[in-house]
């Protein structure tokens, strides 16, 4: 086979790129190693930056996610059992961001690769990626018996932080740079009416908590836990009762519970690779970096790569403009970087940590009171939440 581009991986991130390229007519092959109802039954990332928004639009993927998605114009930060709301619109001057689950989002993607008739393979094996240095790279895969052979322009590496793609370039050329947190989030879907209409971040001194949501009748929340703990240890019950602990009694005494229809446990991690280009291969969103949940950056870090990916290839193939491309590992880290210090930001503010000393402990109380009653300090907050332009 052969094709323009070949795009490791069918999450968002592939996705989205195969879409817009197609819409470019640009040539387009991705390979997903699981079937379609694998990847949409993951439970991710809820909230969307409004360029990423603006993104699916231009993907022409945007109808459904304007129409049942929810615009927030700010988000609660819960501490000392009071609330106190981060004017997002206020401080951002006008921006919001729009709540609408990953999982849709994806579900949106791959409809729409559908009736465009795009390529996307599924269940693909031992997808292996060769000559990237060359001007002929190539990628294969193994479909039962047999290995299947395309020949392309570029490769994308969207295949998500346990991909082949990172793996794929030199030790030598690559720098990876890793934070592990002591920490996971045990989160929970359910169909109840969400506590509030607006996510609640919660501080508390047995743990972080969030209060999230996909609809007015499906309810998202999370609870920082042990590294050791299990998905199994926690009934229904013992993660209502947690969750009740770590909010204002205000909140808790309205909290509407409700058995689990989902309940996963992800470890917290920060990682950055460099550079995001070995030769013909791009690196695109969690292939190269992840941060910890609590800034809602991770899918939105995703989405600024396409978007300077998706106009480095547009300006190659239109205008024989190679430009953007030769810059794009520059340009997306200094991006991606920034998304790492709000989410570390973010993640050190509102979590409890094991090794605190009594000072730390000050220091992290201090911050969130000069945040609160910082106008400059939220003014910060708001644009990293809303998304920093691309
Ligand atoms: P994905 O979604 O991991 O997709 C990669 C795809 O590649 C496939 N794959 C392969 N395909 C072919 N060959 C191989 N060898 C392959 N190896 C893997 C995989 O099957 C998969 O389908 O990466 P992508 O597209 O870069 O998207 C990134 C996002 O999924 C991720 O950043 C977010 O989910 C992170 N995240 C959040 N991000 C936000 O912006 N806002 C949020 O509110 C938010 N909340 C979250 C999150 C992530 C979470 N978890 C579980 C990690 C909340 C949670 C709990
Ligand atoms: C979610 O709804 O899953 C969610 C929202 C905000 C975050 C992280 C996760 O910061």
């Amino acid at each position: 086979m052969k094709t323009q581009v070949c795009i490791i991986g069918g999450g968002p991130s592939g996705l989205l790129l195969s879409q817009l390229l197609h819409l470019k007519g640009v040539d387009t092959i991705l390979l997903e190693k699981h079937s379609r109802e694998h990847v949409l039954s993951r439970i991710r990332a809820g909230v969307l930056e409004h360029g990423f928004a603006a993104l699916m639009r231009e993907a022409e993927c945007g109808e459904r996610m304007d129409r049942e998605g929810e615009i927030h114009e700010g988000f609660f930060i819960a501490h000392d059992g009071k609330l106190d709301r981060v004017d997002l619109h206020k401080y951002s001057g006008g921006s919001s961001v729009v709540v609408y689950g990953q999982t849709e989002l994806t579900r949106d993607l791959y409809e729409a690769r559908e009736r465009m008739k795009g390529q996307v393979i599924h269940n693909v094996e031992d997808v292996t990626l060769h000559d990237l240095k060359s001007d002929a790279p190539f990628v294969t895969y193994r479909d039962g018996d047999k290995i299947v052979r395309i020949d392309c322009d570029y490769v994308i590496g969207a295949d998500g932080f346990h991909g082949v793609s990172r793996k794929s370039i030199p030790k030598d050329v690559l720098r990876e740079y890793e934070k592990v947190y002591p920490f996971g989030w045990l989160g929970v879907l359910s169909r109840t009416k969400p506590v509030s209409p607006e996510l609640i971040y919660a501080k508390h001194e047995r743990g972080f908590a969030l209060c999230s949501l996909r609809s007015q009748v499906l309810s998202r929340y999370y609870i920082q836990v042990p590294l050791s703990d299990t998905v199994d240890e926690w009934s229904d019950a013992a993660f209502w009762e947690e969750l009740k602990r770590r909010l204002p009694s205000e909140v808790s005494a309205k909290l509407v519970t409700g058995p689990s229809i989902e309940k996963s446990i992800a470890p917290l991690r920060s990682f950055v690779a460099e550079p995001m280009r070995y030769g013909r291969l791009f690196l695109a969103g969690d292939a190269a970096h992840i941060v910890p949940p609590t800034g809602a950056r991770g899918l939105n870090s995703a989405a600024s790569d396409i978007y300077y990916l998706y106009h480095a290839l547009i300006d190659h193939y239109r205008k024989n403009d190679d430009a953007g491309l030769d810059a794009y590992s520059q340009k997306a880290l200094a991006r991606v970087w920034k998304a790492q210090r709000f989410s570390w930001w973010m993640t050190t503010l509102l979590h409890s940590f094991p090794s605190n000393i009594p000072y730390d402990n000050k220091l992290q109380e201090t911050d969130l009171a000069y945040l609160l009653s910082s106008e400059r300090a939220l003014g910060s907050l708001a644009e990293n939440y809303v998304g920093l332009p691309f």
